[in-house]
């Protein structure tokens, strides 16, 4: 069901009384709220050969879920801060800063994580390139909204190729 930011429906306070947020999925009457909940929901529901977007080792499994809690925690705030400010002001231009040193931090994870491939998930989507490749995507559109670049390769050469981020802003 199609929802309105601003005019939450009544289905949507029902099923998330709590953050009252999108997105919510709604399996056999039962709601599920948080996205990267969902991805895991979806991924253990829906599995028809066994196998997952999380990592098989569980110290991998871990570091992914550590990763993506981090990118939820950081990411949307420094979003949601950065999108009302004057384009190219001075302001935006230090939340833009602030937004490419979390993203550096994150870099040194992909690089890490992804073991030189292209993805978080190795050679195939894992998890985290869903949690990764979304933000990248909405990155992409801030950067036309305040007229700053963000997603500098020179200062993020691993999340500017990765190919979570392509791969997912195609879908
Ligand atoms: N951590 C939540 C964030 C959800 C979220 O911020 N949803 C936005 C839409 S993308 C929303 O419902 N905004 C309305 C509001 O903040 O009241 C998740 O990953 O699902």
């Amino acid at each position: 069901m199609l929802e309105e930011t601003f005019k939450k429906s009544e289905l949507l306070l029902k099923s998330n009384p709590v953050y009252k947020k999108m997105p919510v999925l709604i399996h056999d009457g039962k709601p599920i709220c948080e996205s990267m909940i969902i991805v895991e929901y979806i991924d253990e529901t829906w599995t028809s050969d066994g196998a997952s977007i999380l990592p098989s080792d569980s110290y991998d499994r871990a570091i992914a879920r550590f990763w993506t809690a981090y990118i939820d925690n950081k990411i949307p705030d420094a979003i949601s801060k950065l999108r009302p400010m004057v384009r190219g002001s001075v302001e935006a231009e230090a939340e833009a800063e602030k937004l490419v040193a979390t993203l550096q931090v994150i870099e040194k994870a992909f690089e890490k994580c992804s073991k030189g491939q292209s993805f978080f998930g190795g050679n195939n989507i894992g998890y985290l390139d869903i949690a990764l490749g979304s933000c990248l995507a909405w990155i992409k559109a801030l950067e036309k909204m305040v007229e700053i670049k963000i997603l500098i390769k020179e200062k993020i050469p691993g999340l500017v190729s990765c190919r979570s981020g392509s791969v997912l802003m195609m879908l």
